[in-house]
């Protein structure tokens, strides 16, 4: 038998191939464990993926958060950091980046996203009042609900179909939203909190149109409408490609005018920002940002740093210059759909449309005989990384946590791992090898039994809980 002609990737698809736009200056050389060494740190590790130490982990897409490569220029801004402890002059450059980038009036730093959630959520959340956002994230959630307040999901069903093909699965069910209203009075709804590319829905976008139209509703009801801006230029790119009318507009112009659209925006800097470690929070009213500005000192540091060094709030500046380009986040999302389409063509089952910062395997039919209880998830998760030391997350229901009122599991549609690919770090032929892996898993999943909790912490139990094989 004669091999077949290699193709690029550009001819297996009919189209030139395109590159990073970047070259490599500094590498950081990867480990190969061996497959006793893997059984060996699986089991020291609960089977949680959290868990391990990272020198056991080959390829790691445990998360793309803080992952990322910096640059050269950002590099060179950690050499200027001014250290002073008020008024550095790196917080100046931060906060004329976020205000040219994101639109917003007043920022405070923080150490990162949930610092900013711990802050906006005290300051903006009554006790008892209710806070509808566009599907939950594990530590929006757990602030809003220590400040008082009930999460309540009104995205679209679609969202919660890992294989519905709607283009924009994160927009807010507006219908939904108003019912929530009419039937708990505007003045029990703190605000609307709005995430794009929303995580746990696969990394799926919200549009334009749909952000307009919350906009409007909150608007009649004098309700305030704040974004989670950590995937937020990512969510721009698909507005680009995918809806009427933007086409032609550059990505910064669409995150403006997406951002123009709310009352302030918290962020965890280490995604979209392109940063190690950092966020911040964002308001437009003067009463509000006074209020929040207090508060920060108790929890981060002065407004000044929240919580960062100098040389960090650089880094940061110039990764939020850097992180709207076009080019870059094309190819960063390239990356991610050219693995979706490789694990796709094979018949592996993963969240459909591919989103904006990893593949989501759906756990529900990679292991159709696992019961939800028995953690399919984390069971994908734990046999991929015995396969080939590739690191993944849960996205199921040890993510999902208990009910706050019944304590029984909650127990998500979605029963996901997540293949997160950090930016301007891993190589297509890290793809490939990604891939393989994911495919010898699924080759043999009829063989493979589910887990058992044996740990349960009472705060975000996912990260440090621990399971064995049943
Ligand atoms: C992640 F397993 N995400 O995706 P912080 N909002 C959003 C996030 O994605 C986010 C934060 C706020 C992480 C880290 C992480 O259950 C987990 O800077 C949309 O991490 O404080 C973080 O920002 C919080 C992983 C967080 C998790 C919570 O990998």
């Amino acid at each position: 038998m004669t091999n077949p002609t290699p193709q690029t990737m550009g001819q297996q698809f009919g189209r030139r191939s395109w590159a990073e736009p970047w070259k490599i200056k500094m590498v950081e050389p990867l480990r190969m464990v061996s497959r006793d060494e893997r059984e060996r740190a699986l089991v020291e590790a609960g089977y949680n993926t959290f868990l391990l130490r990272s020198d056991d982990v080959y390829i790691d897409l445990l998360t793309d958060s803080g992952t990322s490569a910096m640059s050269d220029r950002q590099w060179a801004g950690m050499m200027i950091g001014d250290e002073s402890y008020a008024g550095s002059r790196n917080f100046y450059h931060l906060e004329d980046a976020v205000q040219r980038r994101y639109g917003f009036r007043h920022i405070l730093p923080t150490h990162q996203g949930r610092g900013a959630e711990n802050l906006i959520s005290q300051v903006a959340i009554k006790a008892g009042q209710f806070v509808p956002g566009n599907m939950y994230f594990t530590t929006t959630r757990l602030h809003q609900e220590l400040a008082g307040g009930h999460f309540v999901d009104v995205i679209i069903d679609e969202a919660h179909d890992p294989e519905d093909l709607h283009e924009f699965k994160g927009n807010v069910d507006l219908a939904k939203l108003q019912a929530l209203i009419d039937r708990e009075g505007a003045e029990q709804i703190a605000y609307v909190s709005l995430a794009g590319t929303v995580n746990m829905a696969g990394g799926q976008p919200v549009s334009m149109a749909n952000i307009r139209a919350v906009r409007e509703l909150c608007t009649r009801h004098g309700i305030r409408l704040f974004l989670d801006a950590t995937r937020l230029v990512e969510n721009s790119f698909f507005i680009q490609e995918r809806e009427a009318g933007f086409a032609e507009r550059s990505i910064a112009e669409i995150l403006l005018e997406f951002c123009s659209y709310a009352d302030g925006a918290w962020m965890s800097a280490k995604k979209d920002n392109l940063v190690n470690i950092g966020g911040w929070l964002a308001v437009n009213e003067d009463d509000l940002f006074e209020e929040l500005r207090n508060l920060v000192v108790v929890y981060e540091g002065l407004h000044t740093y929240g919580g960062l060094a100098g040389r960090d709030m650089e880094a940061l500046a110039i990764g939020i210059d850097e992180s709207v380009q076009d080019d870059h986040v094309r190819s960063r999302i390239g990356q991610v759909r050219y693995l979706g389409e490789l694990l796709t063509d094979w018949g592996i089952p993963i969240v459909q449309p591919v989103g904006g910062h990893a593949i989501f395997l759906d756990a529900r039919r990679f292991y159709p005989h696992i019961p939800q209880d028995e953690f399919p998830a984390q069971t994908v998760a734990a046999e991929l990384y015995l396969d080939s030391g590739i690191r993944s997350m849960e996205r199921g229901i040890a993510s999902a946590g208990r009910n706050a009122t019944t304590g029984d599991h909650n127990r998500p549609k979605l029963e996901l791992t997540r293949l997160t690919i950090p930016r301007r770090v891993y190589t297509q032929a890290h793809m490939d090898v990604v891939a393989e892996s994911v495919k010898a898993v699924y080759d043999v999943r009829e063989s493979t039994r589910g887990l058992r909790m044996t740990y349960e912490p009472k705060y975000l139990r996912f990260f440090q809980a621990r399971f064995e094989r049943l």
